[in-house]
């Protein structure tokens, strides 16, 4: 086993390369991009890009020594049938999951917006996670490939902060993984939520986990 100590807080954590996974939550098209359907529900998505460098640092890292990395996807099948009616009917008509969007229909699998963003694209042997809901482990094999693979610690990014990726932390935490929020290599379209929402994880001596930053990760793995 590869040991490694993350500085983080509210302490350092101690782990090992091969039961450590890189989660990385929702980093879409349609989230990030320009012109994708996160700019017109009127959000900012320059607010998301800036966690893409440090998320391609962490990436990187994780790549070269090994671990295993797990992509996430919200999205839906295209007849929505695991796309329950509370959420789909849900704010404008125009903007519903299975709506036409600017990227092909609105959070549906397969659609180019629903797709990872370039930058950050899944290689051959990394695992995309397609999830209906907000949390990773809802509704998907998650917790079978992390029981597989040993691991007891996630590594966790993406977007956004207060909404999937705190549920997908939420989600590990009750099942007894050892959750790290990646500070800057997450985003949210509010920054004071994404500010709030780390600054809950590590509360209360760590209430459901820890926050740490990309480039102490790159130096703990380097
Ligand atoms: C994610 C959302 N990925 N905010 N989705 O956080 O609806």
């Amino acid at each position: 086993m590869t040991k490694f100590l993350l500085e983080a807080e509210p302490g350092a954590i101690g782990a090992e390369v091969e039961r450590t996974a890189l989660v990385i939550i929702d980093m879409q098209r349609d989230f990030l991009e320009p012109g994708g359907f996160g700019e017109t529900l009127g959000n900012d998505v320059s607010l998301l890009a800036k966690a893409i460098p440090p998320a391609k640092a962490i990436l990187d890292a994780a790549r070269k020594a090994g671990m295993l990395v797990i992509h996430t996807r919200e999205g839906h099948r295209p007849d929505l049938s695991d796309a329950p009616p509370a959420k789909v009917n849900r704010g404008s008509p125009t903007h519903r999951i299975g709506a036409p969007g600017p990227m092909g229909r609105i959070l549906i699998r397969g659609e180019p917006g629903q797709d990872i963003i370039p930058e950050l694209y899944p290689i051959a042997g990394e695992v995309v996670i397609d999830k209906p809901g907000k949390g990773a482990f809802f509704a998907t094999d998650l917790g079978l490939v992390l029981a597989n693979r040993g691991i007891d610690t996630l590594l966790v990014c993406g977007v956004t902060t207060e909404v999937c990726v705190h549920t997908t932390i939420r989600e590990g935490n009750d099942r007894g993984y050892r959750c790290v929020a990646i500070g800057d290599a997450c985003g949210s379209y509010f920054p004071e939520f994404h500010e709030v929402a780390l600054r809950m994880v590590k509360a209360q001596g760590g209430i459901f986990g820890w926050v740490s930053d990309a480039a102490k990760v790159v130096s703990a793995l380097g």
